[in-house]
């Protein structure tokens, strides 16, 4: 394992520490969990990122998801060069919004009609302000580990970076932004139904991501997303998908196609942009035509629906609705995840893997461990609480030997890794030999 020499990233960086809070524009990539110091990128190509000392990596954080087909595919890149050219902006509509709008719903049917923003936060906090706006109720409920971007209202026992950093409620969140907000455990089917019935009549919408990813890869328990929606419809309170990460990425109808529960609204984001900001939100037509300018629930944005997002994402939801293609990086997800957990069988390391789609995650905790004393039971990731009783010291020494490796992997054990079309057997193949040599140091 090489040790990295990053000394322009150190410089960078304390450039930077003097500019911006933490010297990022996100905690997510502060290298909080793991130690040391992010590392500052020049360029991105295909499956790798090469950063300002000219360390070369191969990437599975894909910006946190959007990048799909891989970095500055060439096709992308030519379109953005050719929309860029004819203005990047008009303040009116143009033909783009409504080619990414048809791509969207051909995807997903669910959305009826569709309102383009700029980031995911953008996307929940105006689906939970439409939902208010439809029932008329204040209340929403969310899950521990859920993480639906930083609206007030959502920004409770997040998890992501918030998780990470251990601030379950953010200062700075009046009390009265979150007294309507019910956190309740994910994957409990029993918990919703109660809550439903304590709050009989009083809760505008259930938001949830259907696969998480803001706590890991987790799936939902079998009959949870059915549950929820029977449990929801059967007392006219709105089921809101956040698939700001699953959408195209576990499914590319998102997790709606995957398991056939179809929600009321939709909120969505990153691969719909592909690597621009780009934010949606959508759903049933009657809850839809709230929206300004046909109803009376406001929301507005600058940006929305710019040229260029729409751009890289019309062509990044062209590619991947052409045959095999979406599937081929399913397989690659999945020989990545096998090479992983050779690997760490080989080195006597017990991990918990998941895998959803094009997402995965690797738990560092003991899959035998019983949950129950006494039955012997694997431990089933399934919730907050099973996250974050995993070894995340031996997380943060994975994560470091695999940048060393020349492995780049999202720096917390709070989130997913990412696969593109532009990962193949190398990629593969130099992952399993990176992952050998840590585990078998850790
Ligand atoms: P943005 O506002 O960051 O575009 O989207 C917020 C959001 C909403 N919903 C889900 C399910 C999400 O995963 C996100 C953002 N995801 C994080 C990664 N865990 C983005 C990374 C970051 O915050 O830097």
């Amino acid at each position: 394992m090489h040790d990295m020499q990053i000394e322009e990233s150190i410089r960078l960086f304390t450039e930077a520490q003097e500019l911006m809070p933490g010297g990022v524009n996100s905690p997510a990539r502060a290298f909080g969990a793991v130690g040391g110091q992010p590392l500052f990128i020049d360029r991105a190509e295909g499956a790798t990122m090469t950063d300002v000392d000219g360390n070369r990596f191969i990437d599975y954080v894909l910006s946190f998801g959007p990048m799909i087909l891989g970095h500055a595919d060439p096709e992308v890149t030519r379109a953005l060069a050719e929309a860029a050219a004819k203005g990047t902006s008009f303040g009116a509509p143009s033909p783009l919004e409504v080619a990414l709008t048809q791509l969207i719903q051909a995807a997903m049917p669910s959305l009826d009609l569709v309102r383009l923003v700029n980031s995911g936060t953008e996307a929940t906090m105006s689906a939970i302000r439409l939902a208010r706006a439809f029932t008329g109720r204040d209340k929403v409920v969310k899950f521990k580990g859920n993480y639906h971007g930083h609206a007030d209202v959502l920004l409770a026992s997040a998890g992501s970076g918030v998780a990470t950093l251990g601030l379950p409620d953010s200062p700075g969140v009046p009390k009265h932004a979150v007294q309507d907000t019910i956190v309740l455990p994910w994957n409990d089917l029993e918990a919703v139904e109660r809550c439903l019935e304590a709050h009989r009549g009083q809760i505008a919408a259930i938001i949830m991501e259907p696969v998480t990813g803001n706590m890991g890869v987790i799936p939902p328990a079998g009959g949870y997303l059915e549950g929820v929606r029977r449990a929801t419809k059967a007392c006219d309170t709105l089921l809101i998908f956040d698939e700001v990460m699953t959408g195209f990425r576990v499914h590319p109808g998102g997790a709606q196609a995957l398991y056939g529960v179809t929600p009321d609204i939709t909120a969505l984001g990153k691969v719909i942009g592909g690597g621009l900001p780009v934010g949606a939100y959508g759903g049933r037509r009657d809850i839809m035509d709230l929206v300004a300018p046909v109803g009376p629930m406001y929301q507005a944005g600058t940006l929305s629906g710019n040229p260029l997002a729409m751009t890289a994402g019309v062509v990044t939801l062209r590619r991947l609705a052409e045959p095999g293609v979406w599937d081929r990086i399913a397989h690659t997800t999945r020989r990545v995840e096998e090479a992983i957990g050779e690997a760490a069988r080989g080195a006597g390391i017990p991990v918990q893997q998941t895998r959803v789609g094009t997402m995965f995650t690797t738990f560092f905790t003991d899959p035998n461990a019983s949950t129950d004393p006494g039955d012997g039971a694997q431990a089933v990731m399934q919730d907050y609480e099973s996250v974050a009783a995993c070894d995340l010291e031996r997380f943060a020494r994975f994560f470091n030997g695999m940048l060393r490796g020349g492995i780049y992997l999202p720096p917390s054990q709070f989130e997913a890794c990412f696969v593109s079309a532009a990962h193949g057997d190398a990629e593969v193949e130099a992952t399993y030999r990176a992952a050998c040599e840590t585990l078998q140091n850790l």
